[in-house]
């Protein structure tokens, strides 16, 4: 396919504006190139623009997840909580986009419907929701891990009669739940943060489980001036040795196997890491992720927990995961989750034991009975890793589509490239840290290899780079090999697909760690840009 004469063309496009492409963005157009940004949400944030439900937050620190690069930005931007909500990341997002004048470039409310490569002219031509079509040296998804949202897979959702609402396209407007009976269909991250707030507001709360999670307390609090300037004194030290972990974010840890101490100690360790509270909690052992028994130590502790704050012995029982490692799904990170099932006006259903019939026009009907709601509130997921890649509509060398290369599972070259499709980079895609990582600091390293390929690619008049295949190949072995050593492989997790029907079950995320994989793009880079052709 060539460029229609006439299409708006540009040296580099950008799809999406969340962290990833705004920092591209900015990235690029330093470097003195032409680049547009193109967003489908009418705003920036990405992940952050759709996901306004109650209680959303992130579960890393905000301290860790925000930008680095500008040492201006990150000390006049003043985080208010340990833990920062959907609307204080939005505003943050904002003001790095009015801050580096981002704006002007990005077409907002654009979707992009299909991008062909064309060869003769070494460009790609992408077409969008919203305009003629463009066309641009190099093509940059950064289109994000959980930005496709997981069709509604349960019978009969279109006939009900009241409002349906998802966690991962809320409305803007703010949703009002007084005297309501609502329903909340999935028990992941979202649906652990939400609950707790629609409990409160609704007048009563079915919960509709199938598989529980493992969560841990946030201990959210609000961030105290002292903490704040602390951080701030020596943000750039911070940020390298955050650099320098396995996760890009610095937890305690008692850096022993948990198998080395007796019960006694075991407990203390895990105690104090329940205390300190969030995802580091993961970091309490070392083995936690790699030997049963040290990680069998870590879920008897969260089902004691669980058993130790839920009143009635039943709904503990149901609420307890059992039978896939913790942490191999991911750990969600709550406030007060476990406490809202000792509320009278919230009720857990357990789908394992009466699954969802389906849904008709007043409520749920499970095979055990019919629950009347007046709103039930998707918490499904997401298409994890690859959806939002694939619905770009790619399609490269030879035409060949993007869907049709990943069809047993998505492969890449460090998780930036993928053979077959020239000139177009992926920023966190399968096969790099991304979701198992502190999001923004890999993202930043993404941007500052990529953005410093193109550049220098525009100095040396190179006009194609592609993956060599074989590097691809010894990637995706690699990116397998790292993930068969640990107990990721046996939960039924989004990291492995296994959330979709018929999406084929491959291990996405290099689990190896941001260190390790910093310097493997890295030796790739000094090596003349080994595994990638040039020309
Ligand atoms: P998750 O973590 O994928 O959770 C989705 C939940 O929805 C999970 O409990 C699923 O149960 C449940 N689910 C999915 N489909 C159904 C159907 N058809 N019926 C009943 N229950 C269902 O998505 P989240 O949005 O919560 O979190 C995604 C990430 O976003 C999160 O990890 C953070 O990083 C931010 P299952 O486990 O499949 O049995």
């Amino acid at each position: 396919m060539t460029a229609p004469e006439g299409c708006d063309e540009f040296d580099a496009i950008v799809v999406g504006a969340g962290f990833a492409g705004l920092y591209m963005i900015h990235k690029l157009r330093g470097s003195g190139l032409r680049v547009l940004g193109v967003e489908r949400g009418g705003g920036v944030g990405g992940t952050w623009y759709w996901n306004r439900y109650p209680g959303a937050r992130c579960d890393v620190e905000s301290m860790d997840y925000s930008f680095g690069f500008d040492e201006a930005l990150q000390q006049e931007w003043c985080w208010t909580e340990r833990y920062a909500t959907q609307p204080e990341i939005l505003r943050y997002l904002n003001h790095v986009a009015d801050r580096f004048d981002l704006r002007p470039i990005i077409r907002f409310e654009t979707a992009v419907t299909e991008a062909h490569w064309d060869e003769a002219g070494r460009r790609w031509v992408v077409g969008t929701s919203s305009s003629a079509a463009l066309s641009a040296r190099f093509l940059i998804l950064a289109t994000g891990s959980l930005s496709a949202a997981k069709s509604p897979d349960v019978p009969g959702v279109g006939s009900f009669a009241g409002r349906i609402l998802r966690t991962s396209d809320w409305p803007d407007e703010r949703v009002d739940f007084s005297g309501e009976r609502v329903g909340v269909i999935g028990t992941g991250s979202s649906a652990i943060q939400a609950i707790p707030h629609i409990a409160c507001s609704a007048a009563h709360l079915t919960v509709f489980q199938r598989t529980p999670a493992f969560t841990i307390p946030a201990h959210n609090a609000p961030l105290t001036d002292a903490a704040i300037a602390e951080r701030k004194s020596s943000y750039a030290a911070y940020r390298r040795r955050a650099r320098e972990t396995s996760p890009g974010v610095i937890w305690p840890s008692s850096g022993r196997s948990a198998l080395e101490l007796d019960a006694a100690e075991v407990r203390r360790v895990f105690e104090a890491a329940w205390d300190y509270g969030g995802a580091a909690f993961a970091a309490a052992f070392t083995d936690f992720i790699t030997d049963t028994r040290a990680n069998e130590m870590a879920a008897d502790f969260v089902r004691d927990k669980i058993r130790a704050v839920v009143a009635d012995p039943e709904v503990a029982e149901r609420l307890t995961p059992r039978g896939f490692p913790i942490g191999s799904k991911r750990l969600a990170v709550d406030t007060d989750y476990y406490a809202t099932f000792n509320r009278k006006n919230v009720k857990l259903v357990d789908l394992r034991s009466s699954p969802i019939d389906c849904i008709d026009p007043g409520g749920v009907r499970t095979t055990t009975g019919h629950v009347k709601l007046d709103t039930i509130v998707l918490a499904i997921g997401f298409d994890a890793m690859t959806g939002s890649f694939l619905s770009a509509g790619v399609r490269g060398v030879d035409g060949l589509s993007l869907r049709e290369a990943w069809r047993a599972g998505p492969r890449t070259y460090l998780g930036l490239m993928t053979s077959h499709f020239p000139n177009m980079f992926m920023i966190a895609g399968p096969g790099s840290p991304s979701v198992l990582s502190n999001m923004v600091l890999s993202i930043e390293q993404h941007v500052e290899w990529i953005g410093a390929l193109i550049s220098s690619m525009f100095q040396a008049g190179e006009t194609r780079i592609e993956a060599k295949t074989s590097a691809q190949d010894e990637w995706v072995e690699r990116v397998n090999a790292v993930a068969a050593r640990t107990l990721y492989m046996k939960g039924d997790s989004w990291y492995l697909g296994a959330n979709v029907t018929g999406k084929p079950r491959v291990f996405m995320p290099f689990v190896g760690g941001v260190r390790v994989y910093r310097e493997i793009c890295e030796s790739a880079r000094e090596n003349n840009y080994e595994g990638f052709v040039l020309s």
